[in-house]
């Protein structure tokens, strides 16, 4: 049985990992013959019909460090939503999409033949039927999110051969910093069915690869000196900071970063300095690849988000690939990282487990990350419900068991207060002469009510790139940026104040939504176009973000 670690692939002398990305076959099943895939049994290799192009029909014959045999698994970065079979077998399945899940597969491949992997996704969530306006069969789909629903296989899908005995899973954390020493506690897990009896030991290499302390065992506490501390952009001349946890004897390297955490009432501090969010929320969405993973989209947006000088942004509305958040702890930037829960408004008890199953995957998918600050238990859920109160309490306690390094946000019970508002926008159209007056209003009043910081996640307004009118009115670039220009003299007052922590735009760049009468092909609210094009609103929004310190 596989352990319930899920440390990223990477290659080392005791790991090999081969891709399975590429051109995988489809079949798709129709409106109305949902189950057509399963009836006929597609996933038997033999109907030919989903078999992908490269099998990994080799084992890898590279490892040799463990005469007991080797662990072979497969990750699949995320797949929204569904079954795993391989040669006809089902050998996993997931809920939810966004996070990964592995599998061991040591007993399921053929050696010396073709393997043939079955993956079945489906985005089924709420089918709406309508016997007196449809069809029989036809279904329509009903979702509160706006974003549009992609199934697929988003991330890549990687296959690793690894000793019988393996190195499962290892959490580090700082525990404290100071200019003379950062001290940093681990603890290593050890996966497969024979767990050898041999001792571990961990070695902290700087970015230039030279060792600069280590410890022995499963558990322990490095002490570097000197330490260079991890820092987000415009805080310290030093940005992104690295070093490389090199744990023996079945190597794993895992890079992380030496930064302590703390909040009050009023602020959260890195490295004993307070830190103001300018940045985004965001969608993995872009023309052509949806929500499939780019390296290229990828880098031109750390490009544009390095350009307009953020510091930050929040995973909006789920977890993002690891990809992604790589370059995230590599560049400096903060990461408000958020499960994928928006809208809640049942709070029943299977709800409450499903949303603590993501937020554990995610704690244990990003818990090493120095760029995560901050995690996120949702987006705009029905909190003003009594019933909600209860069910939250526990959400964030239940976060909290898994993580006491880093503040919790939402709303009430949460360490940091986020709020999403569209004065002069969804309320008050186009009366931009209420923003500020509001903004300020709505964010004191928070503060006054919990004792929290405050952090302004999502305010905008919708542009279609290139039109304009005077006087300003609402989809024109001029209008997004008389909105934004009224909501920074609230932030700017509401800085004095001393609790407001940050402001993040939505959105970095327009992306797709379901067809809506009032969404003009989608979410409009980017700074970007869905191409990453800049709007008037990015040269704005640049202007302030250079002159806006942390
Ligand atoms: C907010 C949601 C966000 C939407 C945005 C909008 O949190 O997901 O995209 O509204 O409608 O309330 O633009």
């Amino acid at each position: 049985m596989h352990a319930t670690g899920i440390l990223y692939p990477r290659p080392s002398e005791s790991r090999e990992t081969l891709s399975l990305d590429g051109i995988w076959k489809f079949a798709i099943a129709n409106r109305s013959e949902q189950n057509k895939g399963f009836e006929e049994k597609w996933y038997q290799a033999a109907l030919q019909h989903v078999t992908i192009m490269t099998s990994p029909k080799t084992r890898i014959l590279g490892i040799t460090l463990d005469e007991l045999g080797i662990t072979e698994i497969f990750l699949f970065g995320s797949v929204n939503y569904f079954a795993i079979w391989i040669n006809g077998v089902e050998v996993t399945s997931h809920s939810g999409g966004y996070l990964p899940f592995d599998v061991e597969v040591t007993d399921h491949l053929k050696f010396g033949h073709p393997n043939f992997i079955t993956v079945a996704v489906n985005s089924k969530i709420v089918y709406h039927n309508d016997s007196q306006r449809y069809p029989a069969g036809y279904y329509e789909q009903q979702y509160n999110f706006a974003f549009f629903n992609y199934a697929g296989i988003h991330r890549p899908v990687i296959f690793s051969a690894t000793p019988k005995t393996y190195i499962d899973d290892i959490t580090i954390n700082t525990t404290s910093v100071s200019d003379s020493e950062g001290t940093v506690s681990y603890s290593v897990e050890l996966g497969g069915s024979k767990i050898a009896a041999y001792s571990v030991i961990a070695k902290v290499y700087d970015s230039r690869d030279r060792l600069v302390a280590q410890s022995k065992g499963l558990t322990g506490e490095i002490r570097v000196t000197n330490p260079n501390l991890w820092w987000p952009r415009g805080m310290n001349e030093s940005v992104g900071y690295l070093y490389t946890l090199k744990v023996l004897t079945y190597k794993y390297l895992l890079p992380f970063g030496i930064r302590f955490i703390h909040w009050n009432s009023t602020g959260v501090y890195l490295n004993g300095k307070s830190v103001y969010f300018k940045g985004f929320g965001q969608h993995e969405d872009a023309s052509l690849r949806g929500r499939g993973l780019d390296l290229v989209t990828l880098t031109k947006d750390y490009n544009l988000m390095r350009w307009i000088e953020a510091n930050s942004f929040r995973t909006s509305h789920y977890p993002y690939s690891e990809e992604l958040m790589d370059l995230a702890d590599q560049q400096g930037f903060l990461v408000i990282d958020e499960v994928p829960a928006v809208g809640l408004d049942n709070f029943d008890d299977d709800l409450l487990e499903a949303h603590k199953q993501a937020l554990k995957e995610l704690i244990q998918r990003d818990k090493n990350r120095p760029a995560v600050v901050m995690w996120s238990i949702g987006n705009e859920q029905q909190s003003q419900k009594q019933v909600s109160a209860h069910y939250f309490e526990r959400v964030s306690n239940y976060t909290r068991s898994l993580d006491l390094a880093r503040p919790v946000t939402m709303a009430q019970f949460l360490d940091v207060i986020c709020i999403n508002r569209y004065f002069g926008w969804y309320s008050d159209t186009g009366h931009s002469e209420l923003i500020t007056y509001q903004m300020i209003k709505e964010v004191t009043a928070w503060h006054d009510k919990h004792l929290k910081p405050v952090l302004v996640t999502e305010y905008g307004a919708g542009a279609l790139a290139g039109l304009h009118t005077d006087p300003p009115v609402v989809w024109t670039e001029d209008y997004q940026v008389v909105l934004m220009e009224q909501n920074f003299k609230a932030f700017d007052q509401l800085r004095e104040m001393g609790f407001l922590i940050g402001e993040i735009i939505w959105n970095f760049a327009d992306f797709a939504t379901p067809q809506e009468y009032f969404r003009p092909t989608g979410c409009m609210k980017g700074v970007f176009t869905r191409d990453r094009q800049p709007k008037f609103a990015a040269h704005f929004l640049r202007r302030r973000y250079a002159q806006l310190f942390c």
